[in-house]
C-alpha cells in the first residue's frame, strides 16, 4: 500500500457514533517517555474524527498519557476523551470492563494483547482485523515486511504487521488531512505569531534577525559545546526548551538551578525559554514558530518533517547501537537531493547529535537556505506514501468487506 486513498474511501468521518461504524481497539504498553501514547493517541485521534471510526485506547499509564492530553483523569478506569473510549490498563490480563471485541485490533509496538482478550477474538463470528502497529523505521527492508501475516499459533487468526516508513511501499507516517492548512495559517498570520510568542514564552517575537531553534531531545552530552557556540554566535539565537530530560544541562550552563517552564536567561547572543510541556495539539505550533527543530523519538521526529523546517533528530538510543542504521537510513531519504557538501554538513551534525563528534553549529548554518529548501521539497515526497491512518483504515475496510 504506498497511497493516499481516494477521498471517497475516507470520507467516513459522517458516520462517527453510528452502529455501523467500525469499532476499533488500540492497545499501548507505555515502555518509557511520550512516543509509545504519543503515536498510539494522534492515530486514535485521526481514525475517530477523519474515517468516522469508533475507538477505544487501552493504555497502561495514564501520567504519561496526561502530559499530551491534559483533560485526563488519573482516577478513571474508563472515561471517554474527544469522543474515543480511554480504558486504564492496569495489569497484561486486563481487557475492559466489558470485554467487547472490536472490528479492528490494534497492538501497538508489540505489546501483547490480554489472553482473555484473544481468546473472544476467535469467539467472534468474523475474525476481527488484528494488526501490530511496529516503531518507525527508514530502513529499506521495512517495505518487504509491511502487511506481512503472522498467522496465531492457536488461534484461526491472523495478525498483520504494519510498518510505518518514510519510502514507498511502507505504511507511511502519521498526518491529518488539515495538518497543512493549519501550518499555513499560522505562518501567514503575524496576530498568530504574536499571540504563539507571548502566550507561551510571556514575550513578543524575537526580531528577524534572530534564528529561533525548538529544542526537545534526550540528556545529550552534545548540548554544552553547543551551547557555547549559540552564545558566541554572531547574530542572536532564540532558544525554547519544553521541560523535560535536556532541561538539567540547559540549567547548569546558565547557573541556575532549573530551567522549567517559565524560565528564561541570557548569556552573549543566546536567550533561552523554558516551556511548559504543552498539550499534544499545541506542540506543532512550537515547530511552525520556529527556524530549526531537535526532535527525538518518533512523533516529533515526524512532526519536525511535516513542519517543512530543517531538524536535527535524536533518535531513542537502542542496545548495541542499533539505532545508528536507522539514524543513517533516514538521512539517506531526508538528504537525497541535498547538494553533497549540505549532505555531508547535515550528516556530520546528526552525527554528532547522536553522540558521534562534535556538532558545528557555523557549518549547519552554512547550508541553511539548502537545508530548508530541501525540508519543504522533503515534506512533499514524503506525503505522497500516504497517512498511515488513511493507509491503515484503507486496508482494514479491505479486509473487512
Ligand atoms: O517521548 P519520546 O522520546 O518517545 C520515544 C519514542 O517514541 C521512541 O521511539 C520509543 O521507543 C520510546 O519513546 C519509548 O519522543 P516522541 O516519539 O517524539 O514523543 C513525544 C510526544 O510528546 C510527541 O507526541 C509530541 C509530544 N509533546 C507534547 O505533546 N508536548 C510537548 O510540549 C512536547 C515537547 C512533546
Amino acid at each position: 500500500m504506498s497511497s493516499v486513498p481516494p477521498a471517497s474511501e475516507q470520507t467516513t468521518a459522517a458516520s462517527s457514533g453510528s452502529s455501523t461504524a467500525i469499532a476499533c481497539d488500540i492497545f499501548c504498553a507505555v515502555i518509557d517517555n511520550f512516543g509509545d501514547i504519543g503515536v498510539c493517541w494522534r492515530l486514535a485521534r485521526q481514525l475517530a474524527s477523519e474515517h468516522g471510526w469508533q475507538v477505544r485506547v487501552f493504555v497502561d499509564d495514564l501520567h504519561a498519557f496526561q502530559k499530551l492530553c491534559p483533560s485526563l483523569a488519573l482516577d478513571r478506569a474508563r472515561q471517554t476523551v474527544g469522543g474515543i473510549v480511554v480504558e486504564h490498563w492496569h495489569e497484561p490480563a486486563h481487557a475492559g470492563d466489558t470485554l467487547e471485541v472490536a472490528d479492528v485490533v490494534i497492538e501497538a509496538f508489540g505489546c501483547e494483547l490480554p489472553p482473555i482478550y484473544v481468546a473472544a477474538m476467535t469467539e467472534r463470528a468474523r475474525a476481527p482485523v488484528w494488526f501490530n502497529l511496529e516503531y518507525l523505521s527508514a530502513e529499506d527492508w521495512v517495505a518487504d515486511f509491511h502487511l506481512r501475516l503472522s498467522p496465531h499459533p492457536r488461534h484461526a487468526l491472523t495478525k498483520t504487521f504494519f510498518f510505518p516508513g518514510l519510502g514507498p511501499g511502507t505504511g507511511g507516517v502519521l498526518k491529518e488531512r488539515h495538518l497543512d492548512a493549519a501550518r499555513a495559517a499560522f505562518e501567514v498570520s503575524p496576530a498568530a505569531r504574536e499571540a504563539w510568542w507571548r502566550q507561551t514564552t510571556g514575550h513578543a517575537p524575537p526580531p528577524a534577525t534572530a534564528t529561533v531553534v525548538s529544542l526537545f531531545a534526550y540528556e545529550n552530552p552534545a548540548v554544552d559545546g553547543l551551547l557555547e557556540q549559540w552564545r558566541d554566535n554572531p547574530a542572536p539565537i532564540v532558544l525554547l526548551v519544553p521541560e523535560g530530560r535536556i532541561s538539567g544541562a540547559i540549567a547548569r550552563f546558565f547557573d541556575l538551578p532549573s530551567f522549567t517552564g517559565g524560565s528564561h536567561a541570557s548569556r552573549g547572543n543566546l536567550t533561552a525559554h523554558a516551556l511548559a510541556f504543552t498539550a499534544q495539539a499545541g506542540y506543532d505550533a512550537l515547530l511552525w514558530a520556529s527556524d530549526i527543530n531537535f526532535v527525538r523519538g518518533e512523533d516529533s521526529f515526524v512532526r519536525a518533517q511535516w513542519a517543512a523546517k530543517p531538524f536535527v533528530w535524536h533518535i531513542y538510543p537502542q542496545a548495541d547501537a542499533a539505532h545508528l542504521p536507522k539514524l543513517d537510513a533516514a538521512l539517506a531519504h531526508y538528504a537525497r537531493t541535498l547538494p553533497a557538501d549540505a549532505r555531508d554538513a547535515l550528516a556530520r551534525f546528526w552525527h554528532a547529535w547522536n553522540g558521534a563528534g562534535r556538532p558545528d553549529w557555523a557549518e549547519f548554518q552554512r547550508h541553511g537556505p539548502a537545508l530548508q529548501r530541501r525540508a519543504a521539497q522533503w515534506a512533499g515526497e514524503l506525503a505522497q506514501v500516504g497517512d498511515l491512518a488513511g493507509n491503515l483504515a484503507l486496508f482494514a475496510k479491505t479486509q473487512l468487506k
